[in-house]
């Protein structure tokens, strides 16, 4: 029997810092979500497009489900919770790393208000030898979700466990067609990209508080002669802040700009001239419309 050709959508949800951002990048391919050491790193719905010859599987990248401090964590718990319902299936993803934790069960709380079917994913294998450990793991994480339908082992790291875990997503699809074109690989666009480069290179070089409050805006997004010009702002909501970003003589704004012009050069395959300034708006993460403008959220809050 010839198989018909399936497409859904698939989010990926659970708490900061499990490996969801990792994961959805190894399996396009290629940069989509940026990723850091730190928890709450994603801050938007990101969609990223797998399509083979047997089905489409539009993922959605969410933020790590936490606890919000303020008013901008407030806004990412919404991206993160809205992305539970009217989606196929959900990816609910787990690490190992710290065990089962208070927050694993207010991810396990907004999960299991949905109806919709679960695959739990345990994380960042390639860190464990013991395999016993691993399953007990599982066992306990069983325990939080209901609608599990089926449970994987994986590495977003190395691969190990992930072509196993596409084939079990496209069979549990429906059958239908294309939701994008075959060449799509995101539904975010270069300047999107282009200020979540920026501000993954904040989140690498600072610390504690500081890649936190930080938004990016992109003031000119131009090619001009094959080269590709771009002016961001970096915004803090302390004055404290700006030296930080800046660093000594304006070594530590140099060093973002450098590493994140490389990055941008090799995802959009073109030179790139990148300028970055520091701005200060006291306490932006406490105020609505500030945290739309510097936050991308506008589109998919409304
Ligand atoms: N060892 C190991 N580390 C991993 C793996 N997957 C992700 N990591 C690391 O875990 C950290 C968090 O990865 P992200 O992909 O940013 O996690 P996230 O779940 O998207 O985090 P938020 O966006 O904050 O919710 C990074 O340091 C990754 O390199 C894995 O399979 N193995
Ligand atoms: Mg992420």
């Amino acid at each position: 029997m010839i198989e018909r050709y399936k497409s859904g959508i698939v989010a990926l949800v659970g708490k900061p810092n499990v490996g969801k951002s990792s994961l959805i990048n190894h399996i396009i391919g290629e940069k989509i979500a940026i990723v850091s050491d730190k928890p709450q790193t994603t801050r938007n719905r990101i969609g990223g497009i797998h399509t083979t010859q047997s089905g489409q599987i539009v993922f959605y990248d969410t933020p790590g489900i936490h606890k919000p401090l303020h008013k901008l964590g407030q806004y990412i718990l919404r991206v993160a919770t809205s992305s539970l319902a009217g989606t196929d299936l959900l990816l609910v993803m787990v690490d190992p790393t710290d065990g089962l934790r208070e927050s694993d069960n207010l991810v396990a709380k907004h999960v299991n208000g949905s109806n919709v079917p679960v695959f739990l994913v345990v994380n960042k294998i390639d860190s464990y030898t013991d395999i016993r450990r691993l399953e007990e793991f599982m066992e306990s994480a069983s325990r939080l979700f209901k609608n599990i339908r089926r449970r994987f082992f994986i590495s977003a790291k190395t691969g190990t466990g992930v072509d196993k875990l596409l084939e079990a997503i496209l069979d549990s699809l429906p059958e239908g067609n294309m939701l994008y074109p075959e060449e799509y690989i995101t539904d975010r666009s270069s300047r999107f990209m282009a200020s979540e480069v920026v501000r993954e290179k904040i989140l690498e070089f600072t610390q504690q508080e500081v890649p936190h409050s930080v938004g990016v805006v992109i003031q000119e997004f131009s090619e001009e002669n094959d080269l590709l010009k771009i002016r961001a702002d970096i915004v803090v909501e302390r004055n404290s802040q700006k030296p930080i970003i800046l660093g000594k003589g304006g070594s530590m704004i140099k060093k973002i700009g450098t590493a994140a012009r490389k990055d941008l050069e090799y995802i959009f395959d073109q030179k790139v001239f990148l300028d970055l300034f520091v701005k200060v708006r006291e306490k932006w993460r406490e105020r609505d419309s500030l945290i739309q403008e510097f936050t991308n959220l506008k589109d998919e809050l409304l």
